[in-house]
């Protein structure tokens, strides 16, 4: 049976955008958003890729971050400090993302998590495109094989905790059947459409002052593999969206992220299936106040 994910204030922070640190979630905490979503974590602490890793341009993104985190375990405990401080009235549901690096890591992580009163959901991100290798939920039996294994190992408990799936861009047909038939058979509590649009690459051109010559050079470092975000982002994940609610038991909720600046786009994304929204480069520009003008 499908533990149900319900969020009373639909709207939050998408995992990676200002999420990280202790004042980060501080930040959202006090906003208002839905809930708190946090960095994408690993078992231990990660410093992530070379600087430049992040560029906006007010509207659309590119990301390079690398999984920089701070470790779960930290996340579990400012989970549990969030909890012990406030109100359980006025507390937001803290989701963890877990991007562990193996299937050994996501099990310690998913186990401990478990059993952590004060995170009420999980959202595995097994789609990252910055870490190299083909991300495991791009590969639908290597995916089901995991998701098998991770519910084994775990002993996840439906009733216990709703788990969520951040999943890929697909572009296939077959892909969105195929997918869906897991998140079926897994009872995945919910998906969230879409991570990240991988191997986008962006040039920033600098006119120096006397020179007739411009300068140009990709804006991360990282020049390929760098995640797009954005405007752009939002007819894409609006398709997978319709794609997917045409597929998936009625219970499954579905979370858009991807190009969300206005209202609007929530409406529109609730025409094509979605129940909840995350706001990622947004949130970037414009910091808390998106949650409260969305
Ligand atoms: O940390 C990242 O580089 C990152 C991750 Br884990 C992800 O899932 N999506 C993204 O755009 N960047």
């Amino acid at each position: 049976m499908v533990s149900q994910f319900e969020l009373q204030v639909p709207i939050y922070n998408a995992a990676g955008c200002k999420c990280t640190t202790k004042e980060d979630l501080n930040n959202i905490a006090s906003s208002s958003a839905g809930a708190i979503q946090t960095k994408s974590c690993t078992l231990a602490k990660r410093s992530g890729n070379q600087p430049p890793k992040y560029w906006d341009n007010g509207t659309i993104s590119i990301n390079s971050n690398g999984l920089e985190n701070e470790g779960y375990q930290f996340y579990l405990d400012y989970a549990n400090e969030y909890s012990q401080s406030i109100n359980a009235s006025n507390q937001k549901p803290i989701i963890l993302s877990v991007a562990g690096l193996s299937l050994d890591d996501n099990t310690k992580i998913i186990t401990d998590t478990l059993k952590n009163n004060s995170i009420y959901a999980l959202e595995l991100n097994l789609s990252c495109p910055n870490i190299g290798g083909i991300p495991v939920s791009s590969d639908v039996e290597v995916f089901n094989e995991y998701l098998n294994n991770i519910i084994s190992a775990t002993s996840y408990n439906h009733s216990a905790k709703p788990i969520g799936l951040k999943l890929p861009v697909y572009t296939t047909r077959w892909h969105f059947e195929k997918v869906s038939h897991l998140v079926n058979k897994y009872d995945i509590s919910f998906i969230t459409c879409s991570n990240s649009m991988p191997n986008c690459l962006q040039f920033e051109h600098i006119n120096n002052p006397g020179e007739d010559i411009m300068t140009s050079k990709p804006v991360i470092l990282n020049k390929l593999g760098g995640g797009g975000g954005g405007e752009f982002m939002k007819g894409i994940v609006l398709g997978q969206i319709y794609q997917f609610r045409n597929q998936l038991s009625e219970n499954v909720k579905i979370v858009m992220c991807g190009g969300i600046r206005y209202g609007m786009d929530c409406y529109e994304g609730q025409l094509a299936g979605a129940n909840y929204f995350q706001v990622g480069t947004q949130y970037m520009v414009e910091g808390t106040s998106c949650f409260d003008r969305i």
